[in-house]
């Protein structure tokens, strides 16, 4: 099975690759096909924004198209960035500002009080337009500092444990993270939908 992953983010559409490998569905990202496509994320939540992306590239190409909303829900902030995870401080700011920002307005916090979660939500529309969505949520902790190379986004802010996501390797990620479990949940339905119909034929 190949899927369009709906995403013109790099270390998103390396985990879909690594994650959906072992179950022999294959990715092509949005932007070697559409690499104009901007999609408005107008939704209020991650399952509307989900959604939206997804039908922009089936619409436009007539295929499976999988999407990703995701974000960072931080309690101590009322669940913020959450939605607004890639617009916060700035669209165009950089990662390591927009961390340093957050450690700014969380720096009265204490230890044990810094409890956040990664959100994923996941949007498939199969070629012949049937949707599915799955979503994934990894607990952890705002760190007092960023650590690790790997990874993207906040991921050096965020720990699970001793370690931050950046301190993990991508596999070791994936085994605990929001889309990894987001993405392991769709392909459990995308196994039950196209393998065995109600009689048992194959689709
Ligand atoms: P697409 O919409 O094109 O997929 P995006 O980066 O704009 O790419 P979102 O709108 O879903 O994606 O925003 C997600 C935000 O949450 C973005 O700031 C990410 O960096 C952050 N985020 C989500 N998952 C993450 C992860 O696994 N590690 C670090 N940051 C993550």
């Amino acid at each position: 099975m190949q899927v369009i992953v709906a995403t013109g983010n790099a270390g998103k559409l390396r985990e879909f690759t690594r994650i959906f490998a072992p179950f022999g569905i294959e990715v092509v990202g949005q932007k070697t096909l559409y690499p104009e496509l901007e999609v408005e994320e107008s939704g209020a939540t991650f399952a509307e924004n989900a959604f939206l992306k997804a039908q922009a590239v089936h619409a436009l190409s007539g295929k499976a198209a999988v999407a990703d909303d995701s974000g960072l829900c931080i309690d101590a902030l009322g669940g913020r960035p959450g939605v607004y995870s890639a617009r916060y401080a700035g669209e165009d700011t950089s990662y390591p500002e927009k961390m340093q920002r957050l450690l700014e307005e969380l720096k009265e916090v204490p230890q044990g009080k810094r409890t956040a979660r990664f959100v994923s939500h996941i949007c498939f529309i199969s070629e012949q337009g049937e949707r599915i969505d799955a979503q994934g949520v990894c607990e952890g902790e705002i760190g007092f500092a960023p650590a690790g190379e790997n990874g993207f986004g906040y991921d050096p802010l965020f720990y699970v444990g001793e370690r931050s996501f950046a301190q993990l390797g991508g596999v070791e990620k994936d085994a605990l993270s929001h889309r990894g479990k987001a993405l392991r949940a769709l392909v459990e339905q995308l196994e039950q939908l196209y393998t065995v119909d109600g009689a048992g034929e194959k689709r």
